[in-house]
């Protein structure tokens, strides 16, 4: 009694046909023989136990654990000293055979087995259902990565352009005047100047293809103009003759647009052999105040339009003609400035993109989530990858990502004690919602949060350990 089905062989006598001249070998030990009779006769005879099985007659040894047959449910095993100490342990044995002598334990397996069937389904529904859901939570954590990659790449751009930037008002300062520098405008522009003419290109393009389909219109109408039978009286072809007419009469000739990407082009021939020191921008704020001659015009649209493009590196552009050096120390200062804000944003985004978010970076898709909860007494905040509040104390600030749980560490001092901390377990189940909060040691707690993000772990065994019987239906 008590040893599972594979480990019967064992138990085999190994001499004597009688039960009287049966011998059996302890497990542990061969050398002791004893008789076949000793097994479970709640008398010690093996230092392993192994004669003991089926009482509570030797020390607890994990590998001599009370077998439970539980015909119809699960089989399960029990520390042998929890036979027969009057409490049914049916989460193990639903068969009550853990109480053969009390008797105290009716055989329950039919009805515990109906539940485990019932919650076996219901997880595997869960489990299903999180599939999708995981999917959405991948998805989003993609494209949360992406936007970080992104931002992290045009700020390195952006460091690399101010860098160049403080290098070349560096040197400006080193020679005394910016102005100086023997850059043609054209250097400065040309990559502006090329987006323009490729917008200017499709622009044409349009514009070509938008007057052929007037064109085409106007040649119907015309048609209609001259062929209508006046004597019809056809109130929708008068109106639109009359219409027509009018048009032909306000109508003005089509701007021409097919010259301006040749204008740019040659207005880069020119750049070419302009240089910066030579040039005569001022400052955008002060165009409209300008005469309007045609060569600021030209830069009044221009910068406009490069602004469309990248509104920093016309400031660029611009700034290269401080003409005070006081005005070269204030930009070279805040340029320094600039470049030291855009490192420690790079810093920031660069220990994002190296931290732990789990497998397929899931995690950052919970990032800024909170769940929120009253339990025994206290308002919980809980922060994903974030903060954990108990009413007013810190409980812990999120520190890292270790096998399905949530570290938060150094959170408000307890009393006379350590800093409080906090581990979030994810259980499987819908969208994160606090479904437990103890304190296992003082001042540390362990929150459990529901979520889909663990479910695709459950195997079958998993689903039986989180089985839990619903006594009250027994
Ligand atoms: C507060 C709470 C408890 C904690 C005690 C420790 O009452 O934070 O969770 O155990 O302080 O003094």
């Amino acid at each position: 009694m008590g040893v599972s089905p594979e480990k019967q062989h064992l138990y085999e006598p190994i001499t004597g046909s009688n039960d009287a001249d049966k011998k059996w070998r302890c497990l542990g030990d061969p050398s002791i023989v004893i008789d076949y009779s000793q097994i479970n006769d709640d008398y010690c005879d093996c230092p392993d136990g192994s004669d003991e099985i089926g009482t509570n007659a030797c020390k607890f040894n994990q590998s001599n654990m009370f077998y439970c047959a539980n015909d119809g449910h699960i089989p399960g095993y029990i520390e042998n000293f929890k036979l027969n100490d009057g409490t049914c342990d049916y989460d193990r044995c639903c068969d009550g055979s853990d109480e053969y002598i009390t008797g105290n334990c009716p055989n329950k397996c039919k009805e515990i087995h109906d539940q485990y069937v019932m919650y076996e389904a219901l997880m595997e529904e869960k489990v299903r259902l999180a599939a999708s859901t995981n999917t959405k939570l991948k998805q989003d954590a993609i494209a949360l990565k992406d936007r970080v990659e992104a931002k992290l790449e045009s700020f390195r751009q952006e460091n690399v352009n101010l860098v160049d930037k403080l290098t070349q008002l560096e040197e400006a300062q080193a020679h005394g005047f910016v102005g100086t520098q023997e850059l043609s405008v054209y250097d400065e522009i040309s990559s502006y100047t090329n987006k323009v003419a490729e917008k200017a290109a499709d622009l044409e393009a349009t514009h070509a293809s938008t007057s052929q389909r007037a064109k085409k219109l106007e040649a119907i109408l015309h048609n209609l103009l001259t062929n209508y039978n006046p004597n019809f009286n056809d109130a929708a072809v008068k109106e639109a003759v009359n219409k027509f007419q009018d048009y032909l009469a306000n109508k003005e000739d089509s701007d021409d647009v097919s010259g301006i990407s040749s204008d740019l082009e040659q207005l880069n021939e020119y750049a070419k052999t302009v240089m910066v020191g030579e040039s005569h921008y001022s400052s955008p704020e002060t165009f409209d105040h300008t005469v309007p001659t045609f060569g600021n015009m030209i830069h009044y649209y221009i910068t406009k339009i490069f602004r469309l493009f990248d509104a920093e590196a016309v400031d660029q552009l611009v700034l290269k003609h401080i003409k005070t050096p006081e005005g070269l120390d204030v930009e070279i200062d805040s340029t320094r400035k600039g470049i030291s804000t855009l490192n420690k944003n790079i810093e920031t985004l660069e220990a994002d993109l190296a931290a732990d978010y789990g497998p397929d970076d899931i995690l950052r898709a919970l990032v800024g989530k909170w769940v929120n909860t009253n339990i025994g007494g206290y308002e919980y905040k809980v922060g994903l990858l974030n903060q954990v509040y108990q009413d007013g104390n810190l409980l812990g600030v999120y520190s890292h990502y270790k096998d399905g749980k949530l570290y938060y560490i150094n959170g408000h001092r307890c009393w006379n004690g350590p800093l409080r901390s906090a581990v979030i377990e994810f259980i499987c189940g819908d969208d994160q919602q606090v479904l437990s909060i103890a304190e296992p040691e003082k001042c540390e707690y362990h929150i459990q949060v529901s979520s889909p993000l663990s479910c695709q772990k459950m195997s079958q065994s998993d689903i039986q350990k989180s089985f839990k019987i619903d006594y009250s239906r027994l």
